[in-house]
């Protein structure tokens, strides 16, 4: 009996296996808009037999791009080639998610695979980074974002607002919010990056006003039966890891009274001096410990890469969902052959029949 293929339901929606490809940025938008490419991508990744795909970062205003060619979802025209994105999911038989976030200090970023870097000033595509308080993240990414006014506060939590009901509309049926990865979310609760002395700064609770209020807004017109998920980094490993973890469990506690159905833990990422203990699965018992201390289901990935990893993860109670990221990029098929080697022989997800009945034959060699 495999634990990691059975179905996982939350709210009106169920998984065909506990596993999910994680939203990973293709970087390969245009002013926002996404192209075939994506509906290629995310539609064959489906074919492969995750339970869940969700779409990369989707910026929900123009300067929240990590860089130039991410996908937006600021602007109703973006929605339609989104649409199809979750049609072709739903077809290949995963559920359709999508991730909307902000980059915050760490936008206006150059493609990874040209520098990673932020832009210059005399670029044309530059534009002004916003961040709670003006500090640079560091490293790669030096410039000073602008600090952004209590109205600039309020004009993002409408314009996440916004990309959710169009994220709604187009047919997506779980979203992630992204407050990890040292973007704007987790940047207010960083105090690596907010140093604000009014009412979104300051002690645990003011660091955590803008994440709440942006949660309560969103919950608002995302559909009560639908998962309202969000990413958020636990951990720095930066030195003063016992208090962050403390604190990032308490905000989850109030993430889960605040209406949210699953947090997908992750790194903060908020800092360039962090030592990470890169290994296999090595943030598992993290994200098991805020499963069991905030009392709410958990995603988590990072270096699973084996069957057997995911396989104990789901058995063992650590995760409820396990996230596969990049050996999905380079073999679409991993979920369905992980099933294989798990022995797998009537899998409670079902392979369309094109597939399933051929294969049938091949193993009767008929
Ligand atoms: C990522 N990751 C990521 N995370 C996220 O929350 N939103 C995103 O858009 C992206 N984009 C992204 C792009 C690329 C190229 C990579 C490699 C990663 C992180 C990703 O979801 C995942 O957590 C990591 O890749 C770790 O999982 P694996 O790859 O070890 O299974
Ligand atoms: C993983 N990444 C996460 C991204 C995009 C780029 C790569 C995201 O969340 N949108 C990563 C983050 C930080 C450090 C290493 C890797």
């Amino acid at each position: 009996m495999s634990s990691l293929f059975t179905p996982f339901k939350l709210k009106d929606v169920t998984l065909r296996n506990r596993i999910a490809v994680p939203p990973m940025c293709v970087f390969s938008a245009t002013d926002g808009f996404s192209n075939d490419f994506h509906w290629s991508h995310y539609s064959t990744l489906s074919r492969g037999g995750p339970g869940l795909v969700i779409v990369e970062a989707t910026a929900i205003a123009p300067e929240g791009r990590i860089t130039p060619s991410c996908l937006g979802l600021w602007d109703d025209a973006q929605a339609e080639g989104l649409a199809k994105i979750a049609k072709g999911i739903k077809a290949g038989g995963a559920v359709a998610g999508i991730q909307i976030g902000h980059a915050g200090r760490k936008a206006n970023a150059n493609l990874p695979w040209e520098g990673d870097d932020h832009i210059a000033k005399d670029d044309p595509r530059y534009w002004e980074t916003i961040s709670p308080s003006p500090v640079a993240f560091g490293g790669g990414l030096p410039r000073i974002p602008k600090e952004m006014t209590v109205e600039d506060i309020a004009r993002v939590r409408l314009d996440f607002v916004a990309a959710a009901r169009r994220a709604r509309d187009a047919g997506f049926e779980w979203l992630e919010l992204h407050f990890a990865h040292g973007y704007l979310g987790q940047s207010f609760f960083s105090v690596h990056a907010n140093q604000r002395t009014d009412e979104y700064g300051g002690d645990l609770a003011g660091r955590s006003r803008f994440l709440l209020e942006t949660l309560a807004a969103v919950r608002e017109v995302w559909p009560e039966n639908l998962p309202l998920t969000a990413r958020f980094g636990v951990i720095e490993y930066d030195g003063r890891d016992a208090e962050t973890l403390a604190e990032a469990i308490e905000l989850a506690r109030k993430f889960r009274a605040g209406g949210l159905d699953l947090l997908n833990v992750s790194v903060g990422f908020s800092t360039p001096h962090a030592d990470i203990p890169w290994g296999p699965a090595f943030l598992t018992p993290v994200a098991e410990r805020v499963r069991h201390k905030a009392g709410m289901p958990v995603a988590s990935s990072w270096n699973i890469d084996t069957p057997a990893l995911a396989e104990h993860a789901v058995a063992a109670g650590q995760l409820d969902l396990v996230m596969i990221g990049r050996v999905h990029l380079s073999n679409p098929h991993w979920t369905y052959q992980a099933a294989q080697s798990l022995h797998i022989d009537k899998p409670d997800w079902v392979l369309p029949a094109p597939y399933a009945h051929w294969l049938e034959r091949y193993k009767r060699n008929s």
